[in-house]
């Protein structure tokens, strides 16, 4: 759509908001001033509220890369032995109230591992403005499929019985895996076409075709990784969804399976720009997403379609 080639400037949703605001300013107001115009240009805020999903400040370059955003953020930890459909994990979440409720993620580990492996997501996309749940799975060694499944185990336990119900706005969810996670995270979106974002880090699964996806993808990759090589993991993952979905390609350079194991600001930066963007709507990143980014030091390739249209 037309407004999100422009991130800063104004959308229809923006002009319909104003208006309407306006216009009951305006009744409120006849008689005393002449304009609507100058009625909505003097009442604060009067153009803030175009999308109502919209967290947190309007990001800059070095916002969306710093360590930490911009909420404070608090976490609980969730026991596997309160949980069923997945192993339970640690819930990061900011800790204000004050623009309302946040959009939510959960997060798979990969083969093998457990939610240490993901933890630094926690923090680091909370803080942007997210309910982040990092967690574990019923074993080690459960695949793909089973990772899928428990992800939105996880979402629902998180939405409907957490601690934090409350604060995550249901409707805006979104699915993140490392590895067999990643797999997951495909697999996830697969079964439930309402998420809004999947972002597959290193991702690994025997399926390579992921044409029933509805949801907006974000496919990471790294270039020397050859657990999942991209050759025949991350590229025909990218490459088998749908051409009219969101979709992209981000490869990091110089980087391993491994790489999403560790705090790392070319996957924190596009993550958080494709969660902002399609979970919570909000075109002030696509500045950051379109036009594609440029190979560079950090990046080996990125492939995607611009502008973003849903
Ligand atoms: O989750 C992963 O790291 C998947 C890669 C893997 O170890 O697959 C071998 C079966
Ligand atoms: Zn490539």
């Amino acid at each position: 759509m037309q407004q999100h080639l422009h991130p800063g400037g104004t959308s229809p949703h923006r002009h319909r908001r104003s208006l309407t605001l306006s216009r009951t300013v305006t009744s409120m107001y006849v008689g005393v001033f002449a304009g609507a115009a100058l009625v909505a240009a003097t009442i604060p805020g009067a153009q803030a509220a175009e999308n109502p999903y919209e967290r947190g400040p309007a990001p800059t370059q070095s916002s969306i890369e710093a360590n930490r955003g911009s909420f404070a953020t608090t976490q609980t930890s969730v026991s596997r032995l309160s949980v069923s459909g997945f192993g339970g994990g640690t819930i990061y979440y900011p800790t204000s109230t004050a623009e309302g409720t946040f959009g939510a993620v959960a997060i798979s580990p990969g083969f093998t591992a457990t939610q240490s492996s993901i933890a630094w997501l926690g923090p680091r996309l909370a803080s942007q403005g997210f309910v982040v749940f990092t967690i574990d799975t019923n074993t080690t060694a459960d695949q793909p499929a089973s990772r899928g499944r428990q992800l939105l185990a996880a979402l629902d336990y998180l939405t409907q019985q957490s601690t934090v119900r409350g604060r995550i706005d249901t409707s805006r969810l979104g699915v993140m895996g490392h590895s067999m996670g990643g797999g997951g995270t495909l697999e996830a979106a697969k079964s439930r076409t309402s998420l809004k974002a999947a972002i597959p880090l290193t991702g690994w699964n025997t399926d390579k075709t992921w044409t029933e996806l509805r949801t907006p993808t974000l496919v990471v990759g790294a270039d020397g990784d050859t657990i999942a090589p991209v050759a025949t993991h991350s590229e025909p993952f990218y490459g088998s969804l749908p051409g009219s979905l969101d979709k992209a390609y981000l490869e990091l350079r110089g980087a391993t399976h491994f790489t999403p194991n560790t705090s790392n600001t070319t996957i924190a930066k596009y993550s958080i720009s494709w969660l902002k963007r399609f979970i919570d709507d909000d075109t002030r990143y696509e500045q950051f997403l379109c036009p594609l980014p440029q190979p560079s030091l950090a990046i080996a390739e990125y492939r995607g379609n611009c502008p973003h249209t849903s």
